[in-house]
């Protein structure tokens, strides 16, 4: 059993609706260490760029308005498992039916609906590589070398 990272995103809505706190001690408590973070406020170009699988999607427009309305808190989770576990505990996509299906989890706490959902979880190996290492590299415009 070996150590894992994903990365989570506290989105704007969890920001300016104060679940930080709430977010950070349910990580620790699920036994995750918070490897590296950085708080931003994300422009339209990284969002589009973050969410290239989506860009063809007729909600594209609306979740780069959304992602970039206000600062977002991203943050590398690290234990056995991460990736899946991390998943699990931020529940289904949409906000509106965690709080009917998975009413104790993230989602269901802090999200809205179906394109405000307050937090990102990587979706598998491939996309976890792929999203820290979108963040946290040298060349990320915003994060100190
Ligand atoms: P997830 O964030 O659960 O991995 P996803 O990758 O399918 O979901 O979509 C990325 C984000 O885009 C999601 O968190 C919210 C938004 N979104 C997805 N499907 C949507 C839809 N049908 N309408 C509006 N927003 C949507
Ligand atoms: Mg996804």
């Amino acid at each position: 059993l070996e150590n894992e990272s994903t990365l989570a995103i506290v989105k704007p809505d969890g920001i300016s609706g104060n679940y930080t706190s709430s977010i950070r001690k349910i990580i620790l408590e699920s036994g995750f260490s918070v490897q590296k973070e950085l708080t931003v406020h994300l422009d339209e170009d990284s969002v589009r760029s973050f969410y290239d699988e989506h860009s063809t999607k007729s909600f594209f427009p609306s979740l780069v308005k959304y992602m970039t309305s206000g600062p977002v808190l991203i943050m590398v989770l690290q234990k056995v498992n991460a990736i899946a576990d991390w998943r699990a505990l931020i529940g289904p996509t949409d906000a509106l039916k965690a709080k009917v299906t998975h009413p104790h989890s993230i989602r269901a706490m802090c999200g809205q609906d179906l394109g405000r959902n307050c937090v990102h979880g990587s979706d598998s190996h491939d996309s976890a590589e792929r999203e820290i290492s979108f963040f946290f590299t040298k060349t990320y415009p915003g994060i100190e070398p």
